[in-house]
């Protein structure tokens, strides 16, 4: 079989990818390892930059996003009981929007679908050849049968735990963090209608949503937590605790989906291979105190699929050859943000008192300084694709 690209990974990234060289009337295959069911039905990310809004809006992918996508205006940051707004529309004029990535997803697949695209779930035992000059991708359908894919090029879209960083040997730069993130679903009505983050002697808490009925709530928790030691009427006490303020309730619901979520910088560098290239989680991961995975991958592809139509319409390979050194200067400024949000608003396991004052005086200075909430609501509601961050 022969398509233009082949695309490793069904996740925002693959998926995006497919659709934008789609646009441009480039073939591609999408190969999946997981079930669609399951790909659908992975609770991820909660955040939508504006950058990416605009971009799902102007590639026609935004009918169901602006339907049932909450807009939202600012965030605030919580501490010492008390909450202090973030308001991006003064201080930048533009958003974010709360909407669920296996939303983002389920869209992306509808639309490929609707187009004829060509998307291969359950495949398995992947590999990667001839990436010099004349990829080829060899995979075992789900019907047992081993199949080779012959492509021009290679997106390798399929997450950290993928296989197509693992084609060759990038520099790696990497940090992990001393705690994780205990997440919750839950059935419960949200009683604010913007996030909330939440810096406590406990530790840190998110206060999020996906939907009117809704609520995706988070806790840090020493790595090797074990949900088990967590029934839900502990988790309840400790969000209570940890997001107490003036004038706020929690409202407490069943608990729909419960997991830990691990802590961690991580950049590939470069993120071409020859006829490979890295997009999304395979090439770097942000801590989620940013919210800045998903919206990375997205703005990764982008940059791909404008370097592939170039290339694929004679116009020579200057955006391929760039590709990684524009990609990565917007990971490093991502990776920038989410490290310094996750630092202020976590607690060292080792309780320094130095580094909590530290952190007091940084959340008192953001809060209280236009210039720094500023930055902030810059680097949070998304810098533009493309700009020189
Ligand atoms: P993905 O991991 O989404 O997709 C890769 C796909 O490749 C997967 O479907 C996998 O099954 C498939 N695959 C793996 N190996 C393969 C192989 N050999 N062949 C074919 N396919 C293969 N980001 C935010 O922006 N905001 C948030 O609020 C946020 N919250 C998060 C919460 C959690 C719990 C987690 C884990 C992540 C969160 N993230 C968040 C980050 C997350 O959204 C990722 O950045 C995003 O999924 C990256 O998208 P992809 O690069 O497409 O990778
Ligand atoms: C989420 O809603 O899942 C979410 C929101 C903000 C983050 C991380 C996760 O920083």
């Amino acid at each position: 079989m022969r398509t233009q690209v082949g695309i490793l990974g069904a996740g925002p990234a693959g998926l995006l990818l497919s659709h934008l060289l789609a646009r441009a009337g480039i073939d591609s295959v999408v190969l999946e390892v997981r079930s669609r069911e399951y790909v659908q039905h992975r609770v991820r990310a909660g955040v939508l930059e504006h950058p990416t809004v605009e971009l799902l809006r102007e590639v026609g992918l935004a009918d169901r996003l602006d339907r049932e996508g909450m807009p939202h205006e600012g965030v605030s940051l919580r501490f010492e009981g008390v909450d202090h707004r973030i308001d991006f529309i003064d201080l930048v004029g533009r958003g974010i929007t709360v909407y669920g990535q296996q939303e983002v997803v389920k869209d992306l697949i509808a639309a490929r679908l609707a187009a004829g695209g060509d998307l291969r779930f359950e495949v398995s035992d992947v590999a990667l050849s001839g990436l010099a000059d004349a990829p080829v991708i060899s995979y075992t359908g789900p019907d047992g049968a081993r199949h080779e894919l012959r492509c021009d090029v290679v997106a390798g879209c399929d997450g950290f735990h993928g296989i197509s960083r693992a084609a060759y040997r990038p520099e790696v730069f990497d940090r992990e963090y001393p705690y994780a993130w205990l997440g919750i679903l839950a059935k419960a009505a949200p009683t604010r209608h913007e996030l909330a983050y939440a810096s406590h002697d406990n530790g840190f808490a998110l206060y999020s949503m996906r939907s009117p009925e809704i609520t995706r709530l988070y806790l840090q928790v020493p790595p090797d937590t074990d949900v088990a030691d967590w029934p839900d009427s502990r988790i309840w006490d400790e969000l209570g605790t940890r997001l107490a303020a003036d004038g706020f309730t929690l409202n407490e619901g069943p608990v729909l989906e419960k997991g830990v979520t691990g802590m961690r910088s991580f950049v590939a560098e470069p993120m071409r291979h020859g006829r490979l290239f890295l997009a999304g989680d395979a090439a770097h991961i942000v801590p989620p105190t940013g919210a800045k995975g998903m919206n990375l991958a997205i703005a990764d592809v982008r940059v791909l699929a404008e370097a592939l139509t170039a290339w694929f319409a004679g116009g020579g390979e200057t955006g391929l050859d760039a590709y990684s050194d524009t990609c990565l200067r917007r990971v490093w400024r991502a990776e920038h943000f989410s490290w310094w949000m996750t630092s202020m608003l976590h607690n060292s396991p080792d309780g320094d008192p130095f580094t909590r004052r530290l952190q007091l005086s940084q959340l008192r200075y953001t809060v209280a300084s236009r210039a720094a909430a500023t930055s902030l609501a810059e680097n949070y509601t998304g810098l533009p694709h493309g700009g020189g961050c």
